[in-house]
């Protein structure tokens, strides 16, 4: 890489902790290399958010975090990206609370960000900016003069623009991705979906698979499908915390068939669709009851957004149905647990599961069920049931997929995956293996750095238009 990277992404990560994720840690190790910097929110609320930078050193990296002000978080983060963003995109109008004072503040802390960074920006460095929260980024930094390559990465879906057509304003922000040099997305499914808009919505065109044209701009629109860091989940296998858990889970489930899901408590996860698929497995097949246990992990999330206390609701009451409905005094159908498990312990629980539920109603990628996959015995393997609605089924076509609407063709998958002979466990995974290996964390960083790098500049001079706080457009 020629010069430094700057990653800019709502919330910033120390790469170097234990418990920083796959992205935390490919993104830090690119930034190590080129003694980078991240850019963002520093997860706290303050009295004066101006002048509040605040810059610290994590090994070659710098970490450059803002505070916000009470009102900019309840509107930027949760009204506008949580509120409406995180729905719309996830195809759910019916979950979207559109407020005018909302957007503004989104774009507000946008600008407010760019006028941050700005400053810091050295020449040659390039920018990736991260995430449904930070849109509209680039045109901010545009309008303020920078000239830097930008590249922007959605990791939610992005759905089709008769959907993306109900978001008030929907052409503000969906023009302001053509300030960026590069815009990747998750699939090639989510990226026609861009061009799909912007041959309909703003009269420009696709010029070739990777280039769609408007505005007098064009710019690179490419899938990098997100993928997980292999080897340190499968050195995280071998460790005791790991290896513990899987010894404790087939000692306490030796006469037992585990089934396992490990999601957020958000409802695009499908988690209320997942019940009544296992209810209906034990009322279809009754011969999994006795055995059959579903072990169900979620671990709460925005639980101050009003969507989300719903969606908790409703699964409670189907696993309390359930577990009342056909329990016994030795065995209980669903262990659900509404809090998170320690990331070094995943592995092994993964390990002991013979079949992993991932059945999301709409998932950008879905990195759970790539570590479900690297967690596993190559000559003992688990079953992957997957959502064909999740970006990670464009690449696993190997798991066995399912439409997690249709209840009953679920359960039938489900028994499926149970009694499934060791042999094709044993060729599903290694096709799935390989893929999860091939394109893993580092493929999907070092992919996109180096197409942002070779990306030309989206043509035409930056103009005041390019700033979404364009008082005559506001107007
Ligand atoms: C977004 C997009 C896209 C989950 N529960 C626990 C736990 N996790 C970890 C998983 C996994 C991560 O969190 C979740 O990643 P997902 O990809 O499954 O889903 P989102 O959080 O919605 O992520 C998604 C992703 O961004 C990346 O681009 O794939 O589509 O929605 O790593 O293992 N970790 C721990 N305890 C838990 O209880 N420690």
């Amino acid at each position: 890489m020629a010069g430094r990277l700057v990653a800019v992404s709502n919330r910033v990560a120390d790469p170097r902790k234990l418990g920083a994720g796959g992205l935390a840690v490919a993104l830090g190790e690119l930034l190590n290399t080129s003694g980078g910097l991240w850019f963002g929110w520093n997860g706290k609320i303050t009295d004066d958010p101006s002048g509040g930078l605040h810059l610290q050193r994590a090994g070659k990296v710098t970490l450059a975090t803002i505070g916000l002000s009470r009102a900019d978080h309840d509107a930027y983060y949760l009204g506008y990206s949580n509120g409406v963003l995180w729905p719309v995109f996830h195809y759910r109008l019916d979950l979207a609370d559109f407020d005018s004072a909302d957007v503004e503040a989104y774009r507000r802390v946008n600008r407010l960000m760019a006028q941050e960074l700005l400053p810091l920006l050295r020449p040659g460095d390039i920018i990736w900016v991260h995430d449904y929260q930070m849109i509209p980024m680039a045109a901010e930094l545009r309008a303020l003069g920078c000239d830097h390559r930008i590249g922007f990465f959605l990791h939610i879906p992005l759905p089709p623009r008769t959907i993306l057509a109900a978001i008030p304003q929907h052409d503000r922000l969906m023009r302001s991705l053509m300030s960026y040099n590069l815009v990747g997305f998750q699939t090639q499914m989510d990226a026609d979906h861009f061009a799909d808009y912007v041959e309909a919505e703003s009269g420009g065109q696709r010029q070739d698979r990777d280039r769609v044209g408007a505005y007098g701009r064009t710019t690179c629109v490419r899938a990098f499908p997100i993928g997980i860091d292999v080897d340190r989940l499968q050195a995280m296998a071998r460790e005791p915390d790991s290896q513990g858990m899987a010894a404790m889970m087939r000692e306490q489930y030796s006469k037992r068939q585990v089934l396992v899901g490990v999601d957020r408590l958000d409802y695009s996860k499908g988690l209320p669709q997942r019940m009544l698929a296992f209810r209906r497995l034990l009322e279809r097949y009754p011969e999994n009851r006795q055995s059959a246990t579903l072990i169900q992990v979620a671990a709460p999330s925005r639980e101050n957004v009003e969507a989300y206390a719903d969606i908790r609701s409703q699964l409670e009451s189907l696993c309390g149905a359930l577990n009342g409905d056909f329990g016994e005094l030795d065995w209980m159908p669903v262990r659900y647990m509404r809090r998170s498990v320690a990331r070094r312990r995943l592995p092994g629980l993964f390990a002991a599961s013979r079949v992993a539920l991932v059945t999301p109603l709409r998932d950008g990628m879905n990195l759970v069920a790539k570590e479900f996959v690297a967690s596993q015995d190559p000559d003992d393997p688990g079953v992957l049931v997957l959502s064909r609605f999740a970006g990670a089924a464009e690449q696993l076509t190997d798991a066995l997929l399912v439409n997690p609407y249709d209840t009953a063709g679920t359960a039938d998958v489900i028994q499926q995956a149970l009694h499934m002979p060791l042999e094709e466990r044993r060729r599903r995974h290694a096709r799935l293996m390989a893929l999860v290996r091939e394109f893993d964390v580092h493929w999907w960083a070092r992919a996109y750095v180096a197409t942002l790098e070779a990306a030309p500049f989206p043509s035409g001079e930056p103009t005041a238009d390019d700033s979404v706080n364009n008082d005559v457009e506001r107007a």
